[in-house]
């Protein structure tokens, strides 16, 4: 099989209202979708995000630049793609937007070794489940009221979820402990909740306000401080009995090694785009594997089932069904899980009326 021509198209989805977190405004998310087609007329898709759309050409140009890296090559060679990328993006830098578009390029590889196999990729990389637990993430944000944050909580039960994130770090402590007891009082004891703090606080205003969210049996707290502060991030982890979720922010199996030896969290939590593709999620879940700890997929729910189907050490997958509408399949919820898909490759596929109704 061999790589003939890329194609990509940018779509811009809107949100149903606005939302924010303690750092990000959000009204719409942008993603370039790139096809890439065979000689065999197998075509691999994956996608690159920019929230609000921007920048959404910048990150277009970064994917296409490779085509001389992929036309003429055997997809199943997808490593040595890797490597040759890595190589090329040496002197812009291994973080950032080039290694977003090496992501994408290596997600769309990988959808083509498994259609190409007929088989779903989980199965492909030696699977180790068929579903996987999940929480709803697409609510419960700090733009929120109280009254507002009680009727979603309880509507995503109603959906059939087990587990909900809510979105904190208004760096005024008693207001953030009143959200999280409207919430768990809502909600009962037997539903998980997780708090992302999006890195808004210092480590004593973190530890200060984990110690008070304590009673409520949160089951993360999620990026306490600057992804940055590694050390920071390990003060806060080794202080508080919950459990400190981390990673989503960081780029490759470098910086989460960093992470595990500076003992910064208890679940490392890699996202698709950032980390370098499927690829590079495997060894990442290894990594984590050998330092015995546990891994949670950040957002691209779809393309990261494969992972949770695959990896053993992978505890949750984030719903975010954000992306949804762009694909022909739908994510299937059955009693607080997402289903992992039978279908050949990632086993989501681009629908076009949708491409037409959402593009730029
Ligand atoms: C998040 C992800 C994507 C956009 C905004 C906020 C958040 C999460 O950090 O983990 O879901
Ligand atoms: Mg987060």
């Amino acid at each position: 099989m061999k790589i003939t021509r890329i194609r990509t198209e940018l779509v811009e989805v809107p949100l149903d209202k606005p939302i924010a977190t303690a750092i990000h405004s959000l009204h719409s998310v942008g993603c370039v979708l790139l096809s890439i087609e065979t000689d065999e007329g197998l075509v691999g898709e994956a996608y690159a995000f920019s929230i609000n759309a921007v920048r959404l050409k910048a990150f277009d140009e970064m994917i296409t630049s490779f085509d001389h890296q992929l036309i003429g090559k055997d997809p199943h060679y997808v490593e040595a793609i890797w490597q040759n990328i890595w190589k090329e993006i040496n002197p812009i830098g291994h973080r950032g937007m080039s290694v977003s578009a090496l992501s994408t390029i290596d997600t769309a590889c990988w959808d083509l070794i498994g259609k190409a196999a007929n088989k779903p990729l989980h199965h492909l990389f030696g699977a180790c489940r068929d579903s996987i637990k999940t929480y709803a993430s697409a609510g419960l944000w700090l733009s929120q009221t109280i009254d507002e944050l009680q009727a979603e909580a309880a509507d995503f039960i109603e959906q059939g979820f087990r587990g909900m994130k809510m979105r904190l770090g208004s760096g005024n402590t008693s207001a953030d402990v009143e959200r999280v007891k409207a919430v768990r009082e809502s909600i009962g004891d037997n539903i998980e909740l997780m708090v992302d703090l999006n890195q808004a606080l210092t480590p004593k205003a973190a530890i200060q306000l984990g110690r008070s969210l304590e009673e409520f049996n949160l089951t993360w707290i999620e990026e306490p401080v600057a992804a940055y502060d590694l050390k920071g991030h390990a003060k806060v982890t080794q202080t508080l009995d919950t459990p400190i979720a981390s990673g989503e922010t960081e780029y490759n199996r470098f910086a989460m090694q960093q992470m595990i030896e500076q003992c910064s969290c208890d679940i490392l939590m890699p996202d698709l785009q950032r980390i370098g593709g499927l690829t590079e999620m495997r060894n990442v879940a290894a990594l984590a594997s050998a330092n015995n700890m546990p891994i949670s997929t950040h957002i691209f729910t779809e393309q990261s089932l494969c992972i949770a189907g695959s990896a053993s050490n992978c505890i949750s997958v984030e719903h975010i069904p954000w992306y949804s509408p762009l694909f022909r399949e739908d994510l299937v919820l059955e009693e607080g899980k997402l289903v992992i898909p039978n279908r050949p490759g990632l086993g989501f596929t681009f629908d076009p009326q949708a491409i037409k109704r959402y593009a730029i």
